[in-house]
């Protein structure tokens, strides 16, 4: 699996899925999520209703992920994935690398072989970017996958900087 680092918007990304850092209900939000939704177009909303409706009354649980497909994107699919409010009181480490294992896991499923990740939870979720690169590029290195080409897109130069960082510090022969 060959990961590479993006700086721009991950609705442009031609992948076959994008992985949208969605909360629970399903029903949109601001951020990377709201960007999907409008550039995918309604038929992703409908058919996060229909799984609301058919699988998730209850909305879909932190860590988890599931695809609709992509709408009008250039994507296929989009792999709604909700990461964890941060906490200083308790650590929420392992939900938000679920995230990433499940993610991977749905893309497996799809038979997906790009795809392309935000960092989640580090926007309204407010993770620290470097601990939230850190777990990114760990858990992804870590989980078995068919996924070759794997890309994260990251909004700011900030967030491409951790990435840089996290990805360079668990290289081979560092
Ligand atoms: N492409 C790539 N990255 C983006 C884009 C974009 N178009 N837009 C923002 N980012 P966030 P969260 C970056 O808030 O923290 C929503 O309301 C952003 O700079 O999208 O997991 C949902 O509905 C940040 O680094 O997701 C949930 O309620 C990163 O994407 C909640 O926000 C994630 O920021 C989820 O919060």
């Amino acid at each position: 699996m060959r990961i590479t680092l993006v700086q721009g918007d991950i609705t442009a990304q031609d992948v076959d899925a994008v992985v949208n850092a969605a909360n629970s209900s399903l029903l949109g939000g601001g951020g990377v999520d709201g960007a999907i939704h409008r550039r995918g177009g309604p038929a992703i909303l409908a058919e996060c209703r229909e799984l609301r409706a058919s699988h998730y009354g209850k909305g879909l649980p932190t860590g988890q992920a599931v695809a609709t497909t992509a709408g009008e994107l250039a994507a296929r699919w989009v792999i709604h994935t909700v990461g964890p409010v941060f906490s200083a009181a308790e650590d929420r480490s392992d939900l938000l690398a679920s995230c990433y294992r499940e993610s991977l896991r749905v893309a497996g499923e799809l038979g997906a072989t790009s795809v392309a990740f935000p960092a989640v939870s580090t926007g309204v979720y407010s993770w620290p970017m470097d601990d939230a690169a850190r777990i990114a590029i760990d858990t992804v290195r870590a989980t078995p996958t068919q996924v070759t080409d794997l890309r994260f897109v990251l909004f700011t130069q900030d967030a491409y900087t951790a990435f840089e960082e996290a990805l360079d510090a668990g290289s081979p022969g560092q």
